[in-house]
């Protein structure tokens, strides 16, 4: 009889907490949620950066894994840990002259290790040769340099023994075999509210490695309305591959734009909610010494066009060393990209997608009263497109000239600039 009224008790509270949850998230308008993402909207670029315990590997993040390391494999690394080159200011600056506007860290990857200070574990950096918060520092620094900062957060454990039972990965990293879900997410709450409450105004949580345990009870409304709580101006979103839960405010696409599948990880399309890319410089996310296969410097400036004229943003990972540089050919593609965008930021910062959808010879944004056609893989010496009836002119961004533009058969003729093919982008301006 207790028993049944225990439960009967642990029943109505929970249903308490999930309609309050559902409250919390659910009372805000369409267009007060609009007005609390418009920074990020207008950012379009932000660097991701994947740093922890598997960088001293240098074999990929999800070395763990792969290699069937267990517990007691692993701990070199963390007995390695020594980030003595670890200068968070340097690395903002990087992002800064990248033209990024804001940071997303990895403060604790699958691999369960935490760069900060928490107190529910002993597994973090402070207990390590670093002997110190990094993800205090890291903030500090990038707020420095005005960028705003984000967390990434795996959900998914190959460490913590309450991450039970195990799912799809990791299952060969010498598990114990036992350990208790429902405390694992209380660890988990407080965690974030650590990540939350320690480290002044956070620009969002990027949830990672749902997809693990795809069929658990993660109790995200709970998890969402605390973040909300705690930080109503944060973003939350979730790299599950699956259409966005409620209580996320973006969605994710990995390693492609927004809607296409050639990672193979994103299946769900395109919600209503505000999108974001995220992508590598080479194959790897943490640093990997075998992966030398970095993009084109063009492609990855294209890539940035492209997910601007899809309405996305852009976070683009950097995968420092184990003692905390940036790979030399991380470095200088954000500076060739940071250095397209000191001229061309216009046509992307402050953007949203423009009214031609986008093709495959490039895209449109748009910004008070201008569209830019970005043409990116066109190589003739004028374009056809659907025509814009307030459009009264064409002017090449480069050079401020004037463009031929006809209308023809309800569609408009503009002309391109010529001996510029190769480059990234050839922007068109049309004026209304
Ligand atoms: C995930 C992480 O596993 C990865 O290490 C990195 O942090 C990236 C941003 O996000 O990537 C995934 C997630 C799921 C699959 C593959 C890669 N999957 O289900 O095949």
């Amino acid at each position: 009889m207790l028993r049944r009224t225990q439960l009967l008790l642990a029943l109505v509270l929970l249903t308490v907490s999930q309609v309050s949850a559902q409250k919390m998230i659910g009372t805000e308008t369409d267009a007060q949620k609009e007005k609390r993402m418009e920074w990020w909207k207008d950012d379009r670029f932000g660097m991701f950066i994947h740093w922890g315990m598997y960088s001293g590997a240098a074999r990929h993040e999800w070395v763990k894994h792969n290699e069937k390391i267990d517990n007691a494999g692993y701990q070199k690394y963390f007995d390695q840990f020594n980030p003595d080159l670890f200068d968070p200011q340097k690395w903002a600056r990087e992002a800064k002259a990248a033209g990024m506007k804001y940071a997303v860290l990895t403060t604790k990857h699958h691999e369960g290790f935490c760069l900060f200070d928490s107190k529910y574990t002993d597994y973090k950096a402070t207990n390590t040769h670093a002997k110190r918060d990094l993800v205090k520092e890291y903030v500090e620094a990038f707020r420095a340099q005005g960028l705003k900062v984000g967390f990434y957060y795996s959900l998914l454990d190959w460490h913590h023994p309450d991450y039970y039972p195990i799912g799809r990965y990791g299952r060969a990293a010498g598990r114990t075999g036992g350990g208790d879900f429902a405390r694992y997410l209380v660890f988990m709450n407080a965690q974030l509210t650590e990540l939350l409450t320690h480290y002044g105004q956070i620009g969002g949580i990027w949830f990672d490695g749902m997809w693990d345990k795809p069929d658990a009870d993660w109790h995200l409304d709970e998890t969402y309305a605390l973040i909300h709580r705690l930080q109503p101006g944060a973003l939350v979103g979730s790299n599950h591959h699956a259409t966005p839960y409620p209580g996320e405010d973006f969605q994710i696409f990995e390693k492609d734009l927004p809607g296409k599948n050639t990672a193979g990880f994103n299946q769900s399309g395109i919600s209503a909610l505000p999108l974001e890319t995220c992508d590598t410089l080479n194959d790897s996310w943490g640093f990997n010494a075998r992966d030398n296969k970095f993009k084109d410097p063009k492609d990855i400036i294209r890539t940035l066009v492209r997910t601007s004229g899809q309405d996305a943003n852009l976070l683009l990972n950097i995968g420092p060393t184990a003692m905390g540089e940036v790979p030399a050919e991380a470095a200088t593609r954000l500076r060739t990209v940071g250095a397209w965008l000191s001229k061309h930021g216009e046509a992307i910062y402050g953007t949203r997608g423009g009214p031609i959808s986008p093709r495959s010879w490039g895209v449109t944004t748009q910004k008070d009263g201008r569209i830019y056609v970005h043409v990116l893989e066109w190589s003739d010496s004028a374009i056809v497109l659907p025509d814009v009836p307030t459009v009264t002119a064409a002017i090449d961004f480069e050079t401020g000239r004037p463009l031929a533009l006809k209308r023809l058969g309800g569609n408009m003729v503009v002309q391109l600039p010529t001996g510029r093919e190769d480059e990234a982008d050839r922007i068109v301006v049309l004026r209304r």
